[in-house]
């Protein structure tokens, strides 16, 4: 079976601590601090691959785990950074945090890569502070953690059209006939299990992807048959191609129901450009029944014999001149559709404290700012804590962040008066 869903585990690497250590050397009695900084914790990463077209690898909760940073040691030595995770996934992977179902990413070219999750800095080392207020630095920071969450991907198939209707109505027949798939067809309801995809190619003309779903029926929405859960691999998809079977008792029937469950599935997909069409019209009485059936829907649909090849090349050049005529449709996103909750960032709205970031020199930024720098005078630089504080303060303002915009790199010197720390990426 298509594994088209999988539910991972995701953590990346904590960052590691930095070292609080002094040189020592006979003869030297004093040395300065040398305490290195600490690795940083790898992140984790995936990449669309064409080569890749399941997700079979990530089932069973799968876990994505990239390596912690290692600790900062003495004599300025720094920790190793973890090993970055690279996971390859199927072009047309959508990914999601499962908490609260947020979307994340939609791998949908070759070679798309997505950071799902960001390795933890290394805490800086003892020696990675100066301050005319604090001669010996007995501080270092810890790593900062990874990140630990639960992740959905999904598997949406790139087509352009599809074909659904009710079993057995012929769909699967179509596509073999028009692509050079090999999807099994049979008698019997529920012949495909999994969607097939094929390529059509009209020569001079173009090209265009074609997906046979497996059959629909009245209930699929509430998971009778093999229920609509696969129908996510159409919600890109440009246009319809709706089948009816002339073999079918009422097919206008037929037709509404299908039309209910693609509503009931949630994602506009009855609002999708369609092309109505009727099949195995070499049957007896087809053609009375297409009349009928014309009639009702209220307006011609097309009718085509899988047996006779009747109508299939005019259907297909329908088709390729409405995915041309269409424009793409953005993936429905559960949640963001009008009227879904708008989640606030509690970070966002915290009161922001104005402080500006100068950059004087090559490889030096300094930070001011009104309030900040009064923050900074009352803080104790002489004990530990407080310099525990004025890291976690300083922190809190989102300086790293603000830093990196200004394009600061790893070992540039940060100044605040007349403080001074490394930046660490
Ligand atoms: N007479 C006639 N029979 C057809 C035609 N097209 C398909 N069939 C037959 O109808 C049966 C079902 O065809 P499939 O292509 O498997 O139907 P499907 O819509 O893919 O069915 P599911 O996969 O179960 O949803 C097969 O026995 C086909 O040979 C046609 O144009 N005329
Ligand atoms: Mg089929």
């Amino acid at each position: 079976m298509l594994i088209d869903r999988a539910v991972i585990e995701v953590r990346s690497g904590n960052g590691g601590n930095g070292a609080i250590s002094f040189y020592r050397e006979k003869n030297v009695p004093k040395g300065g601090p040398d305490g290195g900084n600490g690795g940083k914790g790898g992140s984790v990463y995936l990449v669309a691959r064409s080569n890749v077209n399941t997700l079979l690898a990530y089932r069973h909760g799968k876990l994505l785990a990239a390596e912690d940073g290692e600790k900062g040691d003495k004599k300025m030595r720094f920790g190793l950074s973890g090993k970055d995770v690279y996971a390859e996934v199927p072009v047309g992977t959508v990914v999601y945090k499962e908490e609260g179902n947020v979307f994340l990413a939609d791998l949908s070219h070759d070679g798309d890569v997505f950071r799902l999750a960001k390795g933890g800095r290394g805490g800086r080392g003892n020696a990675a502070f100066k301050s005319s207020r604090l001669r010996v630095p007995k501080v270092a920071e810890n790593g900062y953690p990874g990140e630990r969450f639960r992740a959905i991907l999904e598997l949406k198939l790139l087509a352009d059209a599809a074909l659904i209707g009710f079993p057995s109505v012929g769909k699967s027949t179509l596509l073999n006939i028009v692509s050079k798939a090999s999807a099994e067809t049979g008698d019997y309801p529920f012949t495909t299990l999994i969607p097939n995809l094929g390529v059509v190619t009209l020569p001079s003309i173009g090209q265009f992807v074609l997906a046979d779903m497996p059959g629909l029926i009245e209930g699929a929405s509430k998971g009778k048959g093999l229920g609509i859960s696969f129908l996510r691999h159409i919600e890109r998809c440009r246009v319809l191609i709706h089948m009816v079977s002339m073999e079918s008792e009422d097919p206008y029937r037929d037709y509404s129901c299908i039309k209910e469950e693609l509503k009931e599935y949630g994602a506009r997909l009855e609002e999708r450009p369609e092309i109505v069409v009727c099949s195995k019209m070499d049957v007896d009485g087809a053609e009375e029944k297409k009349k009928a059936f014309d009639k009702k829907l209220g307006h011609e649909s097309i009718g085509i014999s899988a047996l006779t090849e009747e109508n299939i090349l005019p259907l297909m050049k329908k088709a390729f001149t409405l995915i041309q005529n269409t424009e793409p449709f953005p993936l429905f996103i559960k949640g963001q559709e009008e009227g879904g909750i708008k989640v606030y960032d509690a970070h966002k709205d915290q009161e922001k404290v104005d402080f500006a970031i100068l950059h004087p020199s090559a490889h030096v930024f300094v930070i001011t700012g009104k309030e900040v720098t009064e923050r900074y005078g009352r803080i104790n630089l002489s004990t530990d804590q407080g310099v525990a504080q004025l890291l976690r303060y300083l922190s809190s303002l989102g300086i790293d962040e603000a830093l990196k915009e200004k394009g600061a790199e790893n070992g540039d010197t940060v100044r605040l008066v007349d403080f001074e720390f490394e930046y660490l990426e």
